[in-house]
């Protein structure tokens, strides 16, 4: 049964690019076929709890700006109902797949035990909504980084009751994660990290974040959860530095601890830009390394410098983004998730609605032109001629030779490079003609 929390607004569907109504799809057809596989299949977008019933609209400068059914947000009771109004957004967008934290659906008990109680009571309610439902959950996560406890980490805290207190906290998310079937379970490090040396012994802190990740892992198969195991990286925001910094320093930390074959990583579009890099590079860095695992697409303001988590809403970006993930094999068992929010002043139903139908639109335009670009394959058929001098025999020997062995040959003159243009302006022009 419907809250009415959304009163007249009906499914969602497709009406074709030339549509001009601003409640239905122009671009996201979820049984239309690209490369082979369904469009929904492709780009498994999941909506994030958080941002769209959790948070409120406040910000440093003032407190909310939502008006909601389910505030304050102190009751299993309200709680079910956020529940109740979460699934009926569900059921009007149609998308397979959601995410939360522990936070965002069961209210903070006054102990820990309150708190498990209060969050298998709403995970049950959410189950029962999953039953009836095609929707999937794409992950679960813990918030170990809002309460006053976790103000100095969770896993890197320097207090071990805290760290004791994070482990049981991932013990029950995972649990509940594996109960709803999720795909994903994922953890982001939002005061993983430190604010000034003066106080931090980061060594420790890395190790013991390490050992958390291990012990993780080994949940995750004494559980039998056949889901992956994700980190998010970001650089900073809560944390002055944060240890999960980029996708590349994320790759080493897992090396180090011996994760690299246990854990990926769920990049987020924003966190890329808060790190200076493209959000391509991010995939890129990943997919070098066969470790992306999924994608919050979330873009951030780029005059702000922090972390603004809007809608996606540029066709060029998206379509690069998902031109690599494509030519990676696609997101596997990840998805798309919007870990996005409504600006503040968007307060009626209808614009939380109006958020994910244009950023599910943007996603399945940009999806589109990616697949176009490596159907057409110009863009790969480039690639492959500026590397043709590494397909040689000469090459190949002078790889698994040494530095006089080639030497010799450059001392000779058998060997002299020719600077060849690296035509970045005509590959920009091409990936316009399918933007
Ligand atoms: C915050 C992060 C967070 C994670 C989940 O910046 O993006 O929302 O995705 O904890
Ligand atoms: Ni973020
Ligand atoms: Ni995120």
């Amino acid at each position: 049964m419907s809250t009415k929390f959304f009163d007249d607004i009906a499914p969602i569907t497709y009406k074709g690019a030339d549509s001009t109504d601003p409640m239905a799809f122009r671009h996201y057809n979820p049984d239309e076929i690209v490369m082979g596989k369904r469009m929904e299949d492709h780009l498994r977008f999941a909506v994030a709890y958080w941002h769209s019933f959790a948070w409120e609209g406040g910000d440093p400068f003032g407190g909310p700006t939502f008006e909601r059914p389910w505030h304050p947000q102190d009751d299993v009771g309200r709680a079910k109902t956020k529940a109740d109004v979460a699934f009926d957004m569900f059921d009007i967008l149609g998308q397979p797949y959601f995410c939360w934290h522990d936070a965002d659906i069961r209210p903070e008990g006054p102990d820990f035990a309150t708190s498990v109680r209060n969050f298998e009571e709403v995970i049950d309610h959410i189950g029962a909504k999953m039953d009836t439902r095609k929707i999937g959950l794409l992950w679960g996560t813990a918030n170990m980084f809002s309460h006053r406890r976790w103000m100095g980490g969770a896993a890197t805290n320097p207090d071990p009751d805290v760290f004791a207190y994070a482990a049981a906290t991932v013990k029950t998310c995972m649990d509940a994660t594996h109960k709803l079937g999720g795909q994903n379970y994922v953890l982001w490090g939002g005061r993983e990290g430190y604010e000034t040396l003066l106080n931090t012994d980061m060594g420790a802190e890395l190790d013991h974040m390490g050992r958390f990740l291990n012990m993780v892992v080994d949940y995750k198969h004494k559980i039998g959860f056949q889901g992956q195991i994700l980190v998010e990286p970001k650089p900073q925001e809560p944390s002055k530095h944060q240890y999960d910094y980029d996708a590349a320093t994320c790759i080493g930390f897992l090396r180090k601890y011996g994760l690299e074959n246990e854990v990926k990583l769920n990049l987020e579009q924003g966190h890329a830009i808060l790190a200076g890099h493209s959000f391509e590079h991010e995939i890129a860095v990943a997919t070098s390394e066969g470790m992306l695992g999924s994608i919050d697409m979330n873009r951030n303001d780029y005059q702000s410098g922090w972390d603004t988590d809007q809608f996606p809403n540029n066709v060029p970006e998206v379509a690069l983004a998902y031109y690599h993930i494509l030519k990676s094999g696609g997101l596997g068992l990840g998805g798309t998730n919007f870990d996005a929010k409504l600006r503040r002043q968007s307060i009626d139903p209808t614009d939380l609605i109006a958020a994910h139908v244009g950023g599910m639109d943007v996603c399945a335009r940009g999806l589109k032109a990616a697949a176009a670009m490596i159907e057409d394959g110009g863009l790969e058929t480039a690639l492959n001629e500026r590397y043709a001098g590494w397909d040689t025999p000469a090459a190949r020997a002078m790889l698994a030779g040494n530095l006089d062995s080639t030497y010799t040959d450059v001392m000779s003159g058998k060997i002299a490079p020719n600077p060849r243009s690296g035509r970045q302006e005509i590959l920009e022009n091409y990936v316009n003609r399918f933007v």
